[in-house]
């Protein structure tokens, strides 16, 4: 087996002076890139009275306008591409909901610089081209299936391309192939511990030795549950659609922080409230610029993801910021079977039906082996006993709405009026029941 080592070290042991000046000058590359081929950013600078040469140094970025998922549902499909769509040779979109979509394009070379991205974080996790990699993050509009596949092939890893397969041919895969690395979500990747207990399948006939999880938040006790149940080490990886998707930051051996792909984003860390910059170490909100982007470059993307930043040396010899594990994010987007579901996209369906509202309530479960999502929602009145009819309908009507708008199967619960009365304003809406 070859050693663990650095994808490159060209770009991920710069000293910080090298690391800034890269950086500053991919900047300045991309504000005038947008500025010219982006009207929404033409438009921001103008409003803001800034031109591509103020920015004359990093610290200059906080001048530059922030950007917000709302800007890009906005120009949904393709209003924030920046060159056109004869250069662009793929397009992926933000997981789960179908309302909301949000498109990010691709041209060769971003698609070069995401496997790039990607193999780097796949090689700090300690994978080498002698791995067989099985991959169960999904193939298709959502970018992990893909990214993963892309970065794995570049480090000449030997790839099997599971997407969203049933467990059962997951786990024969795994021993058939002799599978040494998986890639998915460390929910799934649970369910796969319970599936092999279930079939009293000792994980030691296994070959797994590394688990490169991400695309929603775990906490430490998951991961050791995996390790524990698979045994594998565990490592977290970070990344968002807006960004290209898997490949902006993931944890090296030493697991103390996700190092961040410095020379394809620049990281900012801000008060969620204020949108004020925030000092490394403090938790605020994570805002990215893309650095290397020719198809979809944004300027400081909200993420909505809370963490902070470590720009001190890393024992791994990567000298590259590090960011902390994502536990939280500033709205109440709710992860589930591998999905983003949004709070906003259910009230969206529930204001346009007048028999309901105003008060709900989702609740998330798991119920066997499947995270199940429920709309509990406060009736108007309270129908006649000789209505039932109409209040399956009302509900059959409700999950098939909700359906299209979460992407995914909706439980429907129709409460008596007025029963979600104690419920105050401040109290979230969600009420996750699962164990993170
Ligand atoms: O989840 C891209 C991805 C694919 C990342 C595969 C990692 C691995 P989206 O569907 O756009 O893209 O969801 C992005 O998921 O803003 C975070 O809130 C959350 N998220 C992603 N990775 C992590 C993680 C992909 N490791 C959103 N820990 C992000 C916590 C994560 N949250």
């Amino acid at each position: 087996m070859s050693e663990p080592a650095i994808f490159n070290p060209a770009r991920e042991t710069m000293s910080r002076e090298q690391i800034e000046q890269l950086q500053l000058e991919r900047l300045q590359a991309t504000v005038n890139r947008v500025y010219r081929n982006v009207a929404f950013y033409g438009r921001r600078f103008e409003q803001l009275d800034l031109a591509p040469e103020d920015v004359a140094s990093l610290a200059d970025l906080v001048r530059l306008p922030l950007t917000t998922k709302q800007d890009l549902r906005d120009s949904y499909p393709y209003g924030m591409f920046a060159l056109p769509l004869r250069e662009v040779v793929r397009v992926h979109c933000s997981s789960g909901t179908t309302g909301q979509r949000t498109v990010v394009g691709y041209t060769k070379n971003d698609l070069a610089d995401w496997a790039e991205a990607v193999a780097r974080n796949l090689a700090a996790a300690g994978v080498t081209k002698d791995e067989v990699v099985q991959i169960f993050f999904g193939y298709g509009l959502f970018s992990g299936g893909f990214g993963f596949h892309a970065g794995a092939e570049a480090l000449g890893a030997s790839v099997i391309p599971m997407s969203s397969a049933d467990i059962a041919q997951q786990i024969e895969i795994m021993h058939d192939f002799r599978t040494t690395v998986l890639c998915g979500t460390p929910s799934y990747a649970l369910q796969m511990a319970e599936a092999l207990e279930e079939r009293g399948i000792n994980p030691n006939e296994l070959h797994l030795r590394i688990g490169v999880f991400g695309a929603e938040p775990w906490s430490e006790q998951t991961r050791q549950e995996i390790e524990k149940r698979l045994f594998l080490q565990a490592f977290d990886v970070y990344g968002l659609s807006e960004m290209g998707g898997p490949g902006v930051a993931a944890e090296c051996r030493e697991r103390c922080g996700l190092h961040i792909t410095e020379d394809f984003f620049l990281p900012e860390i801000v008060a969620p409230d204020t949108g004020e910059p925030l000092p490394d170490g403090r938790e605020g909100e994570l805002v990215l610029t893309t650095l290397s982007k020719e198809a979809f470059p944004l300027l400081r993307y909200r993420t909505g993801d809370l963490t902070s930043l470590d720009r001190t040396p890393c024992a791994c010899g990567r000298t590259t910021a590090r960011m902390a594990r994502v536990q939280r994010r500033t709205d109440d987007v709710i992860f589930i079977r591998g999905s983003n579901v949004s709070p906003h996209d259910i009230e969206a369906v529930l204001k346009q039906i007048e028999e309901v509202g105003p008060r709900y309530r989702i609740v998330v479960e798991r119920r066997g082996a499947l995270d199940v999502l429920e709309v509990q929602v406060e009736m108007r009145e309270l129908p006649d006993l000789g209505t039932i009819t109409n209040l399956e309908r009302l509900e059959a009507d409700l999950a098939e709405r909700l359906r299209a708008a979460a992407g995914m199967r909706v439980e429907v619960r129709l409460l008596e009026p007025r029963s979600l009365a104690e419920v105050q304003d401040s109290d979230s809406q969600v009420i996750d029941r699962r164990r993170l």
